[in-house]
């Protein structure tokens, strides 16, 4: 059997120097700056965020580079090293729902929402560079939107970006709800916003617990080598899409079930409340059932991020994995997201020693992550590996990640 492949995370000089190169070869002049931005893991917390939930990501050390040169004639031009440096074009006044497509609308869509945020953004070249995987559910779309935000705002001056992993991020709060309205409203996709918060207002060293009911969040120590562990991440190469229609099912059902309980989102409905909510749901009908399953899920994993939070707070990192199993377990049988890659990901790091073992993200394909101790790593990715070639699927990647910085 082969030896596991791992995801490289790039130096920031390495990143930066490869989004110059290509800006340089592409536009044939220096851009006015490099700026990079994470992708994320969620560590608990899934499928919570468009339910006004708690959700806990870190920011990822792999980022996507870009490079940027402000326009004066309100064109955008974009290339990428990810798009083999094709040369595309938008004009930043045609920019509207439905009329950009692929990668392009992730960029020109944040541009369109700055300026619908009343902000002075105009035309520009940027050239884009990553190493975050695509496909992989490790938010590579969040960061590019978090990348372009930080460049525009530093090329048009708008001062909302600020240091990331300030306690005090409002204009960064703002950048991310322009990421949003870009990703949903002209890439539409609709994703709620722990992806774009992961990237523009996570701290180094911190998991960033997030609010979503009014987007605050606060910074929490997440210091994996002080307890001798580590966090293996497995991309298990199933790749996933939100555009697709099983995210959007997903958050309709978990709207009709709100509207049915008289809630504004299901963040109102408390562990306490959640059998008398079911009953409610559960009409008999096919409909009342899936929602009864939802709710279920979503209730439980807020209250599941409180008490991982709790156990961090108090310094027992060692003891959250049974929340990790527990996520997992209501995400496939309640929440219907997962799938035989990541189930196979998370069953075999379990048997190899893992403390916890979750799916991350929004599922249908993507990532795990597992909680191992640090010396073991190499045993569980092993075991993880052999597992998928035992069952003829596609080989998975790794990558072992410390919660990096945010978008700057
Ligand atoms: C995807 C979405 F983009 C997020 O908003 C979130 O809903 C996640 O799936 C599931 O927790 O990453």
């Amino acid at each position: 059997m082969s030896a596991p492949q791992w995801l490289e995370a790039w130096s920031a000089p390495d990143g930066a120097a490869r989004a110059r190169a290509l800006f340089v070869e592409r536009f044939g002049e220096e851009p006015d700056g490099t700026w990079s931005a994470p992708g994320r893991v969620n560590l608990i917390g899934e499928h919570t965020d468009y339910n006004g939930g708690l959700c806990l990501p870190v920011a990822l050390p792999h980022r996507t580079y870009v490079a940027l040169r402000r326009r004066e004639d309100g064109s955008v031009r974009l290339t990428s090293a990810q798009d083999a440096g094709r040369l595309r074009q938008v004009a930043l006044a045609d920019v509207a729902p439905g009329t950009v497509e692929g990668w392009p609308s992730y960029v020109a869509g944040v541009a369109w929402a700055l300026r619908e945020d009343g902000h002075a953004v105009g035309g520009f070249d940027v050239a884009v560079d990553s190493c975050v995987p695509f496909g992989a559910g490790l938010s590579s779309s969040a960061a590019l939107e978090s990348a372009v935000a930080v460049a525009l705002d530093a090329t048009s001056g708008l001062g909302l970006a600020g240091p990331g992993g300030d306690p005090d991020d409002a204009g960064r709060a703002r950048l991310a709800a322009a990421c949003v309205r870009a990703e949903n409203e002209i890439a539409g996709a609709p994703t709620g916003g722990m992806d774009q918060s992961a990237s523009l207002r996570a701290r180094e060293g911190h998991a960033l617990l997030l609010d979503c009911r009014d987007g605050s969040v606060r910074q929490v120590p997440f210091d994996l080598s002080a307890d001798g562990l580590a966090l293996l991440v497995v991309d298990t190469r199933a790749e996933h899409a939100l555009v697709d229609g099983q995210y959007a099912a997903r958050r309709a059902a978990c709207e009709a079930a709100a509207a049915r309980l008289g809630v504004p989102t299901l963040r109102e409905i408390a562990p306490s409340g959640l059998e008398a909510a079911l009953a409610t749901l559960d009409d008999g009908s096919d409909e009342g059932a899936v929602q009864v399953r939802r709710v279920r899920h979503v209730v439980g994993e807020i209250a599941r991020v409180e008490e991982f939070v709790a156990l961090l707070d108090a310094g027992r990192l060692r003891e959250v994995g049974p929340l990790m199993d527990a996520s997992h377990t209501s995400l496939r049988d309640d929440y219907e997201v997962s799938c035989r890659e990541l189930d196979v990901a998370v069953e075999a790091a379990r048997a190899a020693g893992a403390l916890g073992a979750r799916m991350t993200g929004g599922g249908f394909g993507g990532s795990a992550i597992a909680l191992v101790e640090h010396d073991r790593v190499d045993d569980v990715a092993a075991a993880v590996a052999g597992a998928f070639a035992a069952q003829d699927l596609r080989a998975p990647a790794f990558a072992v990640v410390l919660p990096g910085a945010a978008a700057r």
